[in-house]
């Protein structure tokens, strides 16, 4: 139900936008990816990321560096491509190094996506993604700086993680 309002709400903030306008990310591979079915609240600045994997050791995110503008309002939209119904994922932005600390402090938190509220090294996280599920969230970018990302889901951050870099 949360979820829903959340698409509500980002479709009447986003529907509203214009769709010609130049995308800021500068990417080394293609931002969008996502079949038409999903373009319902597509926008130039929504970012698609892939989870991969059916299984604990092949799981991963599609990107190994994600590169946006910094202090811009960006929307990520999170697909868990997995097809084992035991390997939710979410993705979260945080403060570089602090991947085992953030994923520690989430693992008690599983109703908040295991994400500790009011980390202080969490930048911003989607919701957990259920396999063949897309989440999206919106937020403003930080300042110039390399960061990471991370699935907090408990077991995961080891493989799952990269490079998040504004500029
Ligand atoms: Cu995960």
């Amino acid at each position: 139900m949360r979820n829903l309002f959340i698409l509500y709400v980002l479709f009447l903030i986003l529907g509203c936008g214009g769709g010609n306008q130049q995308s800021g990310f500068e990417n080394d591979e293609p931002i969008t990816s996502a079949p038409i079915a999903k373009s319902k609240i597509i926008t130039s600045d929504t970012l698609f990321i892939d989870a991969l994997g059916a299984n604990m050791s092949e799981m991963k995110f599609n990107k190994k560096v994600i590169r946006v503008p910094a202090n811009k309002n960006i929307t990520i939209a999170l697909t868990n491509e997995s097809s084992d119904a035991t390997m939710p994922h979410n993705i979260v932005i945080i403060k570089k190094g602090f991947a085992n600390d953030v994923g520690q402090a989430g693992l008690r938190h599983k109703v908040n996506a295991y994400v500790k509220p009011n980390d202080q090294n969490v930048i911003a996280n989607s919701p957990l993604a259920q396999i063949g599920e897309t989440v999206y969230f919106s937020f403003k970018t930080p300042e110039i700086g390399n960061y990471e990302f991370i699935c907090s889901y408990p077991g995961h951050w080891g493989l799952m993680k990269g490079e998040f870099i504004t500029k």
